[in-house]
């Protein structure tokens, strides 16, 4: 009787079961990080300190050598960083000396490698409103000068990718920027840099990397398609190519394996910044795989089979909540799921029901050339007698698998195959 239960009062009422939870002991698999798998980390990632807009560092500094030593027990190949992440803005060259020869000590200890460095040209007050493509020329002066120390500073430490991210490159007052402008001074940045690598012989590749927004309100070359055709106007296109960000291509709200396979196509896939992110929201720069999971499995599964040699870098940070330890998490964390998907994804070649789907599906077929003879006057004909021969109705009412094909990743994603 519902009202005398409601006249009984809440004294009445049975206390709440605390909440039982009887989680499945995981056993420890073989999805180990080891240096083979190149897995590396931004100074900037694992030291990152949690501030953000809203709030307050949650999390100390962290010491580039404990660093070092913490993602080479981790097994991690190697460390990346911005100037300024290792040497502070202002040290002496006695304290540069010092900080890089603490650095290379812990390197040379753990056997850790810098594959990767680039230029801090977001933080400073001076370049609030553009670097290499502000408008005032002092400021790009700045800008170029203050690369070229960072590529000297990533050639000391063995960097083979050099990477160019234009933070703030970009603008919220449309009326104050010329893009056509811009573009000439950011080519004219990049061929800069491009002529003091080559005169220093160092034999370093640039890899430009696109963003819509954030921290501009709109920003310069903001996806890997901008990016790409912008590289075909440098003086030196073969030394330029894509550092692509998963999160900075969802961002956009495009899908970022196929920004990959493209940039992958033109031969400019340089390097790649993994990380997770759900689409309109700000840059989340979250763990591999703790977002689109599905997404992160297709990109996996496409480095793996193209062959991708290059470093498999993570570009994302612990969540605010996390302290040191949460942080170390995290670092592990984006190696297991990027192992646990490159294993799915032989898994997946593997699989007889998922091969004969993709049969079904003709995927092999579109390795068939459309007029295998050519592009020549007969070979048009051909075409044309070919295509004259075909009944399209048959061709138009088939069906192609492709509920089953995908429900197929979904189920190996899910770990009942
Ligand atoms: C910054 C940015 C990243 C870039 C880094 C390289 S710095 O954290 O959000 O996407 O890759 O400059
Ligand atoms: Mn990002
Ligand atoms: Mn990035």
């Amino acid at each position: 009787n519902p009202t005398a239960h409601h006249q009984s009062g809440p004294a009445h009422v049975p206390p709440r079961e605390p909440a039982c939870h009887q989680w499945v002991n995981w056993p420890m698999s073989s999805f180990e990080p080891r240096p083979e798998h190149h897995f590396t980390f931004g100074l900037w990632t694992v030291g990152n300190t949690g501030r953000d807009p809203f709030g307050h560092e949650v999390r100390p500094p962290l010491d580039p050598a404990d660093a070092v030593h913490h993602l080479a027990d981790l097994g991690a190949y190697g460390v990346n960083f911005h100037d300024n992440d290792l040497v502070p803005h202002g040290s002496t060259s006695a304290e540069r000396a010092r900080i890089i020869t603490r650095f290379r000590t812990a390197l040379d200890a753990t056997g850790l490698k810098v594959p990767m460095a680039t230029t801090n040209l977001f933080s400073l007050p001076v370049f609030r409103a553009g670097a290499v493509t502000a408008n005032d020329p002092d400021v790009r002066r700045f800008a170029v000068a203050k690369t070229f120390d960072a590529i000297g500073l990533a050639a000391e430490l063995g960097a083979e990718v050099y990477v160019m991210w234009g933070g703030r490159e970009g603008v919220e007052a449309e009326a104050a920027t010329d893009v056509r402008l811009a573009l000439d001074r950011y080519k004219e940045a990049v061929d800069l840099c491009c002529e003091h690598i080559r005169h220093h012989g160092y034999g370093m590749r640039i890899a430009l990397e696109p963003k819509p927004n954030e921290p501009r309100g709109d920003m310069f070359l903001p996806t890997v398609g901008h990016a790409l055709a912008f590289i075909g106007e440098l003086e030196w296109p073969d030394m330029v190519g894509l550092n692509p960000e998963f999160a900075h291509e969802t961002m956009s709200g495009l899908n970022f394996t196929h920004a990959v396979a493209q940039a992958l196509w033109h031969r400019k896939l340089f390097h790649i910044d993994l990380n997770a992110q759900r689409i309109g929201r700000y840059d989340q720069d979250f763990r591999f795989g703790s977002e689109g999971i599905r997404d992160a499995f297709h990109l996996v599964r496409l480095l793996e089979s193209s062959g991708w040699d290059g470093m498999r870098h993570f570009d994302a940070h612990a969540y605010r909540t996390e302290d040191r330890d949460g942080v170390w998490e995290f670092a592990r964390g984006c190696m297991r799921t990027y192992l646990i998907l490159a294993e799915k994804a032989r898994r997946f070649d593997d699989d007889p029901e998922i091969a004969d789907a993709l049969a079904v599906a003709g995927v092999a077929d579109l390795a068939l050339p459309t007029s295998p003879g050519g592009t020549g006057a007969e070979a048009r004909e051909e075409l044309r007698r070919a295509a004259a021969g075909l009944d399209e109705a048959a061709l138009a009412t088939r069906g192609h698998g492709h509920e089953r094909l995908d429900q197929l990743v979904t189920e190996l994603l899910l770990g009942v195959r």
